[in-house]
């Protein structure tokens, strides 16, 4: 398997979350990416590189699926946060001021001139720092994404973009979860452009891909499946329902399997093969998995009881679809254990294809 490492992930340094009324530490740290760099070494996979991709190339690709204006509102926003004042260069953004949605009478076609509260129309959440090198980290992990797409599309069984920040909270224009640019629907658009009919989009990780799903709500040629923690209590609890089958032509390649907080591996695995089920009756020829590891027993923000051996058992019943694979690098914050899931779980693809 190809490893696409993100040599600009660390630029991407959160100091502060908010959570319920309080500022508390980042959960989603450059130690993740050098603790899966760590155990890759100790169990190597295959080659491991920075991806070589032109800007050029790179720009139209993230542009397939996120909005011009997201991307020019991203590519500024730090310049336009320092300008506000001087001392915000020692300090993250955060937004502080939504306009929620129209239902709300609020306005989102006017763009404001005030950096907050354009923060604040770009982002869903108040637990994701913009800081001063967001924009090349995340422009560095949508390389990875394309250069694993690439890769796949050119002959490869599977290739891994590990790369933070993750991707699969941001939608077409918007942040929040962490996210900024959408690592896997760009690599599944990629395999799309490359000559993929059908493209599947299995996200593994413990919190609803809202972004993906939104993404591609609307198209019948990819088809996203998520398994996550049910929004009715778990982040990002806006989407991520079981009902949600997608909308005009894409109307039914939309499947949401949401468990209980506390789902262990039994449960958990019995769903997978549902997700797998309907990837094989979609009739895939190219799978994309973001990869999360927040559904460790251990995970300091979330609720399933995975163990690190039932990664492993999940990547050889991914192997088990039988389709070339991208996996994207997306949640898994039980730091000291996020490097031996994330490779248990692709050597056990490895294995098993
Ligand atoms: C990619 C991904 O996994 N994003 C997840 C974003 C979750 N953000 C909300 C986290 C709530 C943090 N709770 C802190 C609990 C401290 N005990
Ligand atoms: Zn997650």
């Amino acid at each position: 398997m190809k490893t696409f490492h993100n040599p600009h992930h660390a630029g991407h340094a959160g100091q502060q979350e908010m959570f319920r009324g309080r500022m508390v530490p980042c959960h989603e740290v450059p130690a993740r990416l050098d603790f899966v760099l760590a155990e890759m070494q100790r169990r190597p996979l295959g080659p491991l590189t920075p991806p070589a991709v032109d800007d050029a190339t790179l720009d139209i690709a993230i542009a397939r699926v996120h909005s011009a204006r997201y991307l020019d509102f991203l590519a500024r926003a730090w310049d336009d946060w320092v300008a506000m004042e001087p001392a915000n260069a020692q300090r993250d953004a955060l937004p502080s001021v939504w306009p929620l949605s129209s239902r709300h009478g609020f306005r989102n076609d006017v763009l404001p001139g005030n950096f907050a509260a354009r923060l604040g129309l770009f982002a869903f959440d108040s637990g994701s720092p913009l800081t001063a090198g967001t924009w090349a980290a995340a422009r560095g992990g949508a390389a990875c994404a394309l250069a694993a797409a690439n890769a796949v599309a050119q002959g490869e069984r599977s290739a891994f973009a590990l790369t933070r920040p993750p991707g699969h909270h941001a939608g077409p224009d918007f942040l929040g979860g962490y996210c900024f640019l959408n690592n896997a629907a760009i690599a599944a658009q990629a395999l799309r452009d490359a000559g993929h009919a059908r493209v599947a989009v299995l996200d593994v990780d413990y919190h609803h891909g809202n972004g993906t799903q939104t993404i591609f709500y609307e198209r019948p040629d990819v088809l996203t499946v998520s398994i996550h923690g049910d929004p009715a209590t778990e982040y990002p609890f806006f989407l991520g329902h079981a009902d949600e089958r997608g909308a005009g032509e894409g109307t039914g390649f939309n499947l949401n399997l949401p468990l209980p907080r506390g789902t262990g591996f039994a449960s958990w695995r019995a769903t997978l093969d549902t997700a797998l089920r309907a990837v094989r009756d979609f009739g895939a020829s190219a799978l994309v998995v973001p990869m999360g590891l927040d559904t460790f027993e251990g995970d300091p923000i979330s609720g399933f009881t995975l163990q690190s051996a039932d990664y492993a058992a999940i990547g050889a019943a991914l192997a088990g679809a039988g389709l070339p694979a991208v996996f994207t690098f997306e949640g898994g914050y039980a730091v000291d254990e996020v490097g031996t899931n994330a490779v248990n779980l692709l050597e056990g693809f490895q294995q098993a294809s």
